[in-house]
């Protein structure tokens, strides 16, 4: 295991509500259960359960996220979530997450997604580069020189950008919303939008003219797609072009075809979908179909915590379920640079970081 923790690599598929260590979700529910808001016992066994059908996922959101809405918690899991990812040798996330409004909190997306940046503030594991800046490439050569120079001593680095999500149960207005409120935090990081969400609630004409608006003012879009099957869906968006997609499980013959033709990178998470059984061995997984094509792919986490995975792990289990040796997942990892939603000054430093790597790890 230990070499896939030291391996650097890129997380690009993670709901950070999904990604919360079980101990703090079990700390968080001793603490309302004592307030008397829940029963602790019965939510004991929820959070501990190890297989969850895709259904039961979303029950266990809604449970999490009575536990985490408020700003301190935001706060402290989002602050946990990056270190945990940092601590396996994330160089680069991108950390997705569902602005939320209650207002018998006080709370409206823009305040969460301020809770959400306090906790990036917050980390002191690592260094976190969020805001985008721009450093010219000799700088940015510079430090990854230095990084070497000192070997050890210089303080790990791990940039991350956010994603705001539209949940599939929201209306077009509250996702134009979410949309304007990325618009707003570009300086804060948030670098597109995700279309996410239980895939058997709500209509693809609902989040559209949101998606549209937010393509047109320049943000990148990722969309879960072909989660569950659903004939209506996947072509639109396929034909929509986002700049991602996530899980592409359930597609016809012609779809696959067009994904193939039309390169859109494919953000795959194995454990998610063996866990929830949309797919049923992970030996028929498409990962191999895709990657036998030469297709753009990212393997990710999806829900760390919710899975009981970490990116390593993942990296790890695709080697063994697919026979692929150490060079072709560093390879893997390393051909993700060029599907993150960040600029090339970023992609640049990423380049260095791995090359860098590959000395030490060969
Ligand atoms: C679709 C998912 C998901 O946004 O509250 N989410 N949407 N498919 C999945 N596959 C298992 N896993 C997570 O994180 C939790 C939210 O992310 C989306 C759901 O909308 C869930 O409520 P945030 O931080």
């Amino acid at each position: 295991m230990e070499w896939w923790v030291s391996m650097p690599k890129i997380e690009l598929h993670a709901h950070l509500n999904g990604s919360i260590r079980d101990s703090t979700l079990l700390e968080l529910a001793r603490v309302l259960g004592e307030k008397g808001a829940i029963v602790f016992s019965d939510v004991e066994h929820v959070i501990m359960k190890n297989d969850r059908s895709l259904g039961e996922v979303f029950k266990l959101f809604d449970l999490i996220h009575i536990l985490t809405t408020d700003h301190k918690t935001v706060t402290r899991i989002t602050k946990e979530v990056v270190e945990d990812f940092a601590s396996e040798n994330v160089v680069y996330l991108e950390l997705r997450t569902t602005p939320k409004k209650n207002d018998s909190i006080g709370m409206s997306k823009q305040s969460y997604m301020e809770a959400v940046i306090e906790g990036l503030r917050a980390v002191t594991a690592v260094d976190i580069d969020f805001i985008p800046h721009k450093i010219n490439t000799q700088d940015s050569l510079n430090s990854i020189a230095m990084n070497d120079a000192c070997d050890g001593t210089r303080r790990k680095k791990t940039y991350v950008r956010l994603l705001l999500s539209i949940d599939r149960r929201e209306t077009t207005e509250a996702a134009i919303e979410t949309v304007k409120l990325a618009l707003e935090m570009r300086g804060l990081g948030v670098v597109g939008i995700d279309l996410s969400g239980n895939p058997d609630v709500g209509e693809w004409n609902t989040f559209l003219p949101a998606l549209k608006f937010a393509q047109e003012q320049g943000l990148y879009i990722t969309l879960h797609c072909g989660e569950v099957p659903n004939r209506q869906e996947v072509q639109p968006m396929l034909d929509f072009l986002p700049q991602r997609i996530g899980h592409a499980i359930f597609f016809e013959e012609e779809e696959r075809r067009q994904l193939k033709t039309s390169k859109i990178p494919v953000e795959i998470c194995l454990t998610s979908n063996i866990k929830t059984e949309s797919i049923s061995s992970i030996d028929i997984h498409h990962f191999v179909d895709l990657y036998n094509a030469k297709h753009p792919l990212v393997l990710c986490t999806d829900d760390a915590g919710v899975f009981s995975t970490s990116l390593s792990n993942e990296y790890k289990l695709a080697s063994t379920a697919f026979g692929l040796g150490k060079r072709e997942m560093f390879e893997l990892a390393r051909n993700g640079i060029e599907f993150i939603f960040a600029g090339d000054d970023v992609k640049q430093y990423l380049v260095g970081a791995f090359d860098s790597a590959a000395k030490k790890l060969n």
